[in-house]
């Protein structure tokens, strides 16, 4: 017999019962991100076909060169978001300061989202995987007055949803609202997400690490130490430059990605609000671990700038501990 298809706007309307989101608010907002994620997946699927290829030729906020399925998705999730008045603002990494909402219907809008429209931009035009990664915050201030900069750097403890869409063979859209972690695939016969990976939970330990190899000889002693002992145990290096890709595949057969601080990245390149706290708030919620190459827990970093940079470790929870015993023994800090 088939199995019932829980499609992601009926999981939301059900998990909203065990909320205190009685007005439906969030679960509107989620459903938002779902449809955006539904005309991304369209525009991607066939960004070879159409003249939104190749690289716009500006800079994002963070000097990355950006492609224009960059601009596209960052402009329909925007577009999205704005129709139905549950969010009053967002920081994109598309955008250098916040972008406010117009209220809607004189709705005084709950919530903030963060977000990285299309992250692993450069693999746009070779074919290769690329994710959105978004996590939402409920806004500290008052409803009624003007967005403030406290409203959207809260750390990632803060985080009342977080999510990514992987646009890959497949799509997949994995979010948690902090009780677990669920996959809905994309079944384009019928348009909608589908629940296909329930309560998802890492593997204590995997057979993957993912780093950027080419960057070995610019990382401190201790990661190229822990980098070596992967290597050592015969491990494989999985590593295709897009966060969501290689993340996801660690949280479904284990593993770890670190993205270490260099000369060039002294701080990490990868950014905290946007892309380290969502995805460490999933692999948490799935049972991993998430700290910074300095040790600390990634959602409890202060965040006191929108584009603030991090390093990361993330993944089996194992696996982040040795990482841990590593730094603990060669870094120079302690020596
Ligand atoms: P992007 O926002 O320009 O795509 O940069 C983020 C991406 C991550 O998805 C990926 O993990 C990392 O950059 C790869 O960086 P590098 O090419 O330095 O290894």
């Amino acid at each position: 017999m088939n199995k019932k298809i829980v499609t992601l706007d009926e999981f939301i309307i059900k998990s909203q019962k065990g909320h205190d989101d009685a007005t439906g608010s969030l679960s509107r907002l989620l459903r938002d991100i779902g449809i955006a994620s539904k005309i991304i997946n369209r525009e991607v699927n066939k960004a070879g076909l159409v003249n939104i290829l190749g690289v716009e030729g500006s800079e994002n906020s963070t000097g990355d060169m950006v492609q224009k399925l960059d601009i596209f998705a960052n402009e329909k999730i925007i577009e999205c978001l704005s129709m139905s008045g549950e969010c009053a603002a967002i920081v994109s990494e598309e955008n250098e300061d916040i972008i406010k909402l117009p209220s809607v219907n004189g709705k005084k809008a709950q919530y903030v989202l963060v977000m990285d429209p299309l992250d692993g931009s450069s693999n746009i035009d070779v074919n290769v995987s690329v994710g959105t990664i978004f996590g939402i915050y409920k806004r500290k201030s008052d409803a009624s007055g003007e967005i403030e900069l406290e409203d959207c750097i809260q750390t990632g403890l803060d985080l009342v949803a977080s999510g990514y869409v992987l646009y890959g063979t497949s799509t997949i859209l994995v979010y948690t609202t902090g009780s677990g972690v669920n996959g809905f695939t994309l079944d384009p016969s019928i348009g909608e997400f589908c629940l296909s990976h329930s309560d998802m939970k890492i593997p204590a330990a995997g057979n993957y690490y993912s780093v950027n190899q080419g960057y070995y000889l610019k990382f401190d002693l201790e990661m190229r130490r822990y980098i070596d002992h992967c290597s050592d145990l015969n491990l494989r290096l999985r590593y295709i430059g897009s966060m969501v890709s290689d993340i996801h595949r660690i949280l479904f057969q284990g593993g770890i990605f670190l993205y270490p601080n260099t000369r060039k990245y002294p701080h990490g390149k990868l950014r905290l609000l946007y892309e380290c706290n969502p995805m460490a708030m999933i692999v948490e919620q799935a049972g991993g671990k998430a700290i910074t190459c300095g040790l600390e827990r990634i959602l409890a970093i202060p965040v006191t700038n929108i584009h603030q940079k991090a390093t990361i470790a993330i993944g089996s929870p194992d696996m982040v501990d040795e990482m841990q015993k590593f730094v603990e023994r060669y870094s120079a800090v302690n020596a």
